[in-house]
């Protein structure tokens, strides 16, 4: 099916050349997300062995820096970084109005330029020129060329500013390299914050210092999570931690018997049950603790947001579960930080929507001033099965396909809130079932790419008929870097 938007903003040469010659619709390259703007121009580009990447400024080095790293990778070349004009040019530019994230490419015989007023619009610039090249540009060994992309004019900016996904490293424990390939895919696809759910019923999963036995066999250290927001800040990713609380919080119960209300230490739990477990809400410990962890954990988070969970409060009284939150804004507030909660959460400048059973906690947080990231379980929770046959993933949501996670509109989702509401869209991974990189793969891809176009592309220019045509071409892509993904039978995969 040719791409009507785009084969509209076709030049007239182009389509009266392809009408005359009687072939279908040349249709535009498969990009995802769908850029604001793509014009197919004249002439080829090709990448040539003696291609140098210019750059116009040192802000602009690290991007340079970093796409070099992977043409030469694939290609082979030697593609030096150079500070002048060059066969593919990176340029900081005030220019049109493009905000943080936008960018401009342009692709003629001579050259490609890529203009964007920040580094992190370069970055996100760079993942589409990487998708204008062929598949096997991202294989990890050198491929024959030709590396060609056909002239055009892109100009693009996100419709969201918070397009996230969310890593659940507490039901199962995944190691630092394991969440750093789980960012460099998700990079591809213009994603820019990681939320790590880092703490559950089921383990503790960052060292805090001040109370050495929550996180015992399997976590990050201090500088392992340092790491962690080093790698993804390199590839201008946020990284939101959570610390789930009152509730989801059996392994902290289990390791300090005074949290508990009784003074009892509850046993370790690795089973799938939720809302059982409740800190203690009367006890003075019980904040000193949180403010012991909220500090350690700000210290480490350069990014604007602590998520403090919030869901699933069920052994928690309601009343308890306020005055709980409210101490935890303050505690919160100390540190400098924006608190961010799962939709029940009643504070906090970001409410997360997850239960489409539930849309009334989504309308009740604007309410009090909240913004929304819109996380729907039955369209982005990426551990909801595709079928009834996924081997892996919950269902509890729903059997999730790729058009069914494809197929909504943050706007229009729930009644009652609004475009103005939401700050973004984010695609958790949950990994009750879920113990192997290969079976995170093949939960998050292909549907993560559509969660991520949902957030960056605009809504009119949005199509599951148009959508499944440019996925299919990804296919090819995920096989070049071993992405062990599902291959949906609704996707005419190339
Ligand atoms: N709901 C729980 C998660 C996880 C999920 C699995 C939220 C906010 C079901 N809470 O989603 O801990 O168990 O799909």
């Amino acid at each position: 099916m040719p791409h009507r938007r785009l084969a509209a903003l076709m030049t007239a040469s182009t389509l009266a050349a392809a009408c005359a010659a009687d072939v279908p619709e040349p249709t535009g390259p498969p990009l995802i997300p769908l850029p604001a703007s793509v014009r197919m121009t004249e002439g080829t580009f090709s990448l040539d062995p003696g291609a140098r990447i210019g750059l116009r400024s040192a802000g602009a080095a690290p991007v340079a820096e970093e796409l070099a790293r992977l043409l030469r990778r694939s290609t082979g070349y030697p593609l030096p970084v150079v500070r002048q004009e060059a066969e593919i040019t990176l340029e900081e530019s005030g220019g049109r109005d493009l905000g943080r994230e936008g960018y401009t490419l342009d692709v003629t015989s001579d050259q490609v330029r890529l203009a964007a007023a920040t580094p992190e619009g370069l970055f996100r610039g760079v993942q589409t020129l990487r998708q204008l090249l062929p598949a096997k540009v991202e294989s990890a060994t050198p491929q024959q060329g030709p590396w060609t992309i056909a002239g055009l004019t892109i100009e693009d900016r996100p419709r969201f500013a918070y397009r996230g996904v969310m890593l659940d490293v507490a039901r199962h424990f995944f190691t630092v390299e394991q969440v750093k390939r789980y960012i460099d895919l998700a990079v591809g696809y213009k994603v820019n914050h990681l939320h790590l759910h880092l703490t559950d019923d089921q383990g503790w999963r960052i060292e805090i210092k001040s109370w050495p036995r929550l996180a015992t066999d399997g976590f990050y250290t201090q500088d392992d999570y340092r790491e962690i927001v080093r790698y993804a800040a390199e590839r201008f990713v946020t990284v939101v931690p959570e610390i789930d609380t009152p509730g989801h919080t059996n392994a902290a119960l289990a390791a300090y018997a005074e949290l508990n209300c009784d003074g009892r230490a509850r046993e370790p739990y690795k089973g799938r049950e939720v809302g059982f477990s409740s800190l203690c809400t009367d006890k003075e410990i019980t904040y000193r603790f949180l403010d012991d962890v909220v500090r350690e954990v700000a210290a480490l988070t350069p990014g604007p947001y602590l998520h403090l969970g919030g869901d699933e409060a069920d052994s928690t009284a309601p009343e308890d579960y306020e005055r709980f939150v409210a101490r935890a804004q303050r505690i919160v507030d100390t540190y400098g930080k924006q608190l961010m909660g799962w939709a029940e959460i009643t504070s906090g400048a970001v409410a997360q929507h997850w239960d489409p059973r539930a849309g009334d906690r989504a309308v009740a947080a604007v309410a009090r001033g909240a913004k929304l990231v819109m996380s729907p379980a039955d369209r982005s929770y990426l551990d909801m099965k595709y079928t009834r046959d996924t081997e892996y993933g919950l269902d509890w949501a729903g059997l999730v396909e790729v058009g069914d996670s494809y197929a909504w509109d943050p706007a229009t989702l729930v009644e009652g809130v609004r475009e103005e509401d939401i700050l973004g869209v984010e695609a958790p991974l949950w990994t009750e079932t879920l113990d192997r990189p290969d079976e995170l793969e093949y939960m998050a891809y292909p549907r993560l790419p559509g969660i991520a176009e949902i957030g960056w592309s605009a809504a009119s220019d949005r199509s599951w008929e148009d959508y499944r045509e440019r996925l299919a071409a990804h296919g090819p892509r995920w096989e070049a870097q071993s992405v062990a993904f599902y291959r949906s039978p609704d996707v005419a995969w190339r």
